[in-house]
């Protein structure tokens, strides 16, 4: 009698990793798919514009260095190559009555990909720089419209 329900239960042990690996797989699948696609409508939604920091030959240079974008839409800055990179706007260089804190990114992007959103409304434009790579001219410029 034991041996009988032994055998079953030792053979059921062996066969339960192969099936537990294989649903394991497929929801390691499902859920990149998932992230896949999720990324995608996060930077469908969030970037009307997006700026890469870093050249994508290493040059240490926000790409493209001067956009245009309608009132309300969105820059995003996307780490890219040569960081830590942060997005300072310019007190001076800004509309009257912008606060370019409140706009800037003083805490540094140093993840690959990392990235900052920011929304402008009023029309005018936007000087801002890299705040570690100012000196080797990092800088760019936003035109809202
Ligand atoms: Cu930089």
């Amino acid at each position: 009698m034991k041996a009988v329900l032994r055998a079953p239960a030792s053979r059921a042990s062996a066969v339960r990793p192969v099936a537990s690996l294989k649903s394991a797989v497929s929801r390691v699948a499902s859920v990149a798919g998932v992230a896949g696609a999720s990324l995608a409508l996060t930077l469908a939604a969030h970037a009307d514009v997006t700026v890469k920091l870093g050249a994508d030959s290493g040059a240490l240079a926000f790409v493209p260095e001067t956009v245009t974008i309608k009132s309300g839409e969105t820059v995003t800055f996307v780490n890219n190559a040569g960081f830590p990179h942060n997005v300072v706007f310019d007190e001076d260089a800004v509309p009257a009555g912008v606060n370019a804190d409140a706009i800037s990114r003083d805490d540094l992007l140093n993840a690959p990909g990392e990235a900052y959103s920011v929304k402008l409304t009023a029309a005018g434009t936007y000087g801002y720089y890299c705040e570690p790579h100012q000196g080797a001219g990092m800088v760019g410029k936003i035109i809202v419209q």
